[in-house]
Parts: C-alpha cells; structure tokens; sequence
C-alpha cells in the first residue's frame, strides 16, 4: 500500500516530536534559563566538555559545560532579556557565539550549537614543528592554540628559497574544506610585521608536498580571520604547512602570524545493521512492524527510509528505527531500509518478508517426485509400495545375470516385468513375485537361492520421475 506524502510528513512530524521529547531534561527544570546542545558540525555527535558562557544581564557571565550528552543548562537568568552564547569547543575544537538570543518569558529558551573541529589543534592532537622558532615566547605553537590573543613571530632575513614555515602532523588523514589564518602581528610587534605573502603545502605522507593554496593578505585583513578555501591538493590530507613569505612591510624585521586552523572532514563510515520483522508471522491487511538496528562509528544518523514492494523507490521516511506498514496482498515482499548518515552516506539492509493470507486453504498433497520404498524380500515375494503427488504409473523389471542365466539354462534373462497405475495422488503397494517358471529351473539347478537386477520407476501426471535400481535375493 503507498503511503500518501502527507501521511508521511505526520510520521516525521510525530517522530521529530518524540526524539525532542526524550531530549528534554530528565528532571523537569523550572523557570527562566537556556539550554541547548553542542554538536559537531560535520558529524552531528554531541560535544561534552564544551564551555559555555552567557554574556546578558547577569554579572559575572555565568558559565557552564556540556554533560556527557552535549547538554548544557543556564537557569536564574532573568526572563525577557536577550544576550550572547560564547561556547569554546573541547580540545580540538574551534569556538563559536551566538548573538541576540531573546529569553523567553517564561520558559527555559533553547539554543544548539555546531562547532567544526580545528584538525591542526595541538589540543586537538595535532603535532607541528617549525623551521624558525627563535623569538622566546612567540614560537610556533602559539600559531596553533585556538587563541588569537597569540601569535608566532618568525625572522623576516630568511633567504627566499627557505622561508619560515611550521610543518603539521593531523591527528588523521582528513578532507580539507577550510584554511583560516589570523595574520594579525603579535609580541609587540608593529602592525607591519603581520603575514603578508604565504603558502600553504599539504602532504598525505610528509614526504611529497603539493601547493594547495598561496597569496597575499593586505592590512584589511588583520585583526580577524581570514577564511581560505584551498585550491588544489585537498584530499586524503595528513600534514600541513605553512611557509610565510613575507610580512605585509618589507621593513618589518618578523613575520608574524596569530593563528593557523584546518577545518575539513575525514572519510565518512556508512551506517551498518540489519532489518527484522517484530513478529514471527505476518499476515495481510494487518499491522506489520518492522525495526532496524544500524551503528555509524563517526556520524548521527538523520533518518530511515522504507522500500516495501521492492520497487528500489522509497514508500516512507522515518526518524526513528521502527516503521508499521500493512500489505492487502499476500506474497513475499523485498523489503529494503536504507539508513541515511549525517554526512549523506547510506547504508542499507533487507529482507524477504513472507505475507500470509490466513484464509488462503492449505495445500494437502505434497508437490515432491514419487516415492519408491521396499520391504525385505521374504522367500519369492518382495512388497513394494509408492507414494505420489498425482495419479502414478509405477513399472518394475527383474533381470537375471548372464551368469546365472546361463547355470540354470534359462531362454530370457528377463524374469519379471509389470506396470500398475494407481487411481490418483496418495499411495499403491503391490508384490514382486519370482515366477513359476524360475523357481523351477532354479530347483532343477539345485539352487537355494538367486541374486536378480531390479529396476523400478514411478512418473507421476507431471512426469516428475523416481527410478531406483538394486540388486534384491531370494531364498
Ligand atoms: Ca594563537
Ligand atoms: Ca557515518
Ligand atoms: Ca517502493
């Protein structure tokens, strides 16, 4: 059955309602206050350890962490009042404030922040050394501490085939989407002594080294953070450098940069699981439940979608791991979900979902080949009986061997050939008898008893065929 469009968006609505209500505080907190989450922004997962301030009308700013969960929670704050979120990131990540956040009157107000991670960070566990790490108190790692209030200063007399530059290890090999560079002069220094020309080089194994980017950054650009989009070499990156040029004054006696940061994503892991019907039989024109179970090691996973008919269009999409569906048919279905990560990978999984109709009548008679069974011969008779499908014709044939033929001077080594039908499906049972004729000559030769060749075969009316062949004695 096709669910209509609107239907659909309820379901998400109603789910988006129910994953917000399990995020609520587990105690109920009352009164006035913010809360929110802080995420990361490439792969949705929840940041612990995140410092948030609130800069309103409370003094001093209050300040808070992120829980466990990525939660964190202001409460006393005076309603109806507005003011900004400063939330620094835990190690590793950048920092980041929301400004003009209005208090509601009565409530606790609700703001989530994404923050990117800062893959250069030493804090992050980013490791870099630098070629000119000579001015005490302004070496390199200054350039790398999430702090623009810090900055490295490098000599501006190196010769130009050999410029400063500070060589970064990231923790892995990521994507790289951002550079950003603060080139403001720090230690002191005149505003001149701010980066100029630069470049930056990355390098999947720290030996063979490509431009990703280069250029000029003029007076405009100190004082903040300039973001640069690289422009070659951005993938499968695991170091960076940085090489400073010149400064923005050709008279200025360093090179001075404030802060260096790599934004950028690593390989995205697709969600992994299984799909399973909730109950062992399902039936038509009744509720079917069905649950995933997928893991994602690096991202949040965003929804569910459902192919019912196996039709490879999605009927249904869904927050949340479970789905109810109803079939009017009854058949075996190819079910398919596909489970959509934060970053866009989609993993799936199926089943063959067998829909009954319990009204449908129970077919009685086997659809299998005829069966063949024998007794232990006893003296000349040998009881055989079939079992069929649809009406048989069962034929059997007993043969001598030539030896034996021979010994008791038979004229045929053919003994014995028969062909019964049976009246329709089910059983017959019939007698192989050892002939007259050769128990006689089997006498005369005084033999006691006879080894014959036997060849039975039943077809059924859809020429499904048994055939067995032994070798049977008689005493
Ligand atoms: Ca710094
Ligand atoms: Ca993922
Ligand atoms: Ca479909």
């Amino acid at each position: 059955l096709p669910t209509s469009p609107r239907r659909t968006v309820k379901a998400l609505v109603l789910a988006a309602a129910v994953v917000l209500a399990a995020c609520a505080p587990a105690g109920a907190v009352t009164g006035h206050g913010l809360t929110g989450y802080v995420t990361d922004a490439d792969t949705g997962l929840r940041l612990a350890g995140a410092s948030v301030t609130w800069n309103g009308t409370t003094v001093p700013a209050p300040q808070a962490s992120t829980d466990a969960g990525g939660r964190y929670l202001f409460t006393g704050l005076d309603p109806s009042t507005s003011g900004s979120l400063a939330v620094v990131g835990p190690a590793g990540w950048d920092r980041q404030s929301v400004d003009a956040i209005a208090l509601p009157a009565a409530e606790l107000g609700n703001q989530n922040v994404a923050l990117h991670r800062d893959w250069a960070a030493t804090a992050g566990g980013a490791t870099a050394t630098a070629t000119d790490d000579t001015v005490a108190g302004c070496t390199s790692a200054a350039a790398l501490d999430n702090d623009r209030g810090t900055g490295w200063s490098a000599s501006a007399t190196h010769p130009a085939d050999d410029p400063p530059a500070l060589t970064i290890a990231l923790p892995q090999a990521i994507e790289v989407r951002q550079l950003v560079l603060d080139p403001t002069s720090a230690c002191g220094h005149d505003p001149g002594a701010a980066l100029g020309r630069y470049r930056v080089q990355t390098s999947s194994d720290g030996t063979t080294w490509a431009t990703a980017l280069e250029g000029t950054l003029g007076a405009d650009a100190r004082g903040a953070a300039s973001t640069l989009a690289p422009a070659a070499a951005a993938t499968g990156v695991r170091y960076v450098r940085l090489q400073l040029l010149s400064a923005q004054d050709p008279a200025a006696t360093t090179i001075d940069v404030r802060e260096l940061q790599v934004f950028g994503v690593a390989p995205n892991v697709a969600p992994v699981g299984t799909l399973a019907a909730e109950a062992p039989r399902n039936y038509i024109k009744g509720i079917v439940r069905l649950r995933a179970a997928f893991t994602d090691g690096d991202s949040t996973i965003l929804r569910y979608l459902w192919d019912f008919d196996g039709d490879g269009r999605y009927d249904q999409a869904t927050v949340g791991p479970g789905v109810a569906h109803v079939w009017a048919g009854a058949g075996t279905y190819h079910v398919t979900v596909a489970v959509r990560d934060f970053r866009g990978g989609l993993g799936t999984a199926a089943i063959d979902l067998r829909i009954i109709d319990p009204a449908a009548v129970v077919e009685t008679v086997p659809q299998r080949k005829p069966l063949i069974t024998f007794d232990p011969p006893i003296g000349i008779d040998l009881a055989t009986r079939i079992a069929c499908a649809s009406k048989c014709t069962f034929t059997a044939k007993m043969v001598l061997t030539a030896r034996t033929a021979k010994r008791i001077h038979a004229k045929r080594r053919a003994v014995l050939a028969m062909t019964r039908k049976t009246e329709g499906p089910g059983l017959g049972s019939w007698t192989l008898t050892l002939p007259n004729a050769t128990v006689k000559l089997l006498r005369k030769a005084k033999l006691k008893s006879v080894t014959v060749r036997l060849t039975a075969s039943a077809v059924d009316q859809q020429k499904r065929r048994t055939t067995v062949h032994r070798w049977v004695r008689f005493r």
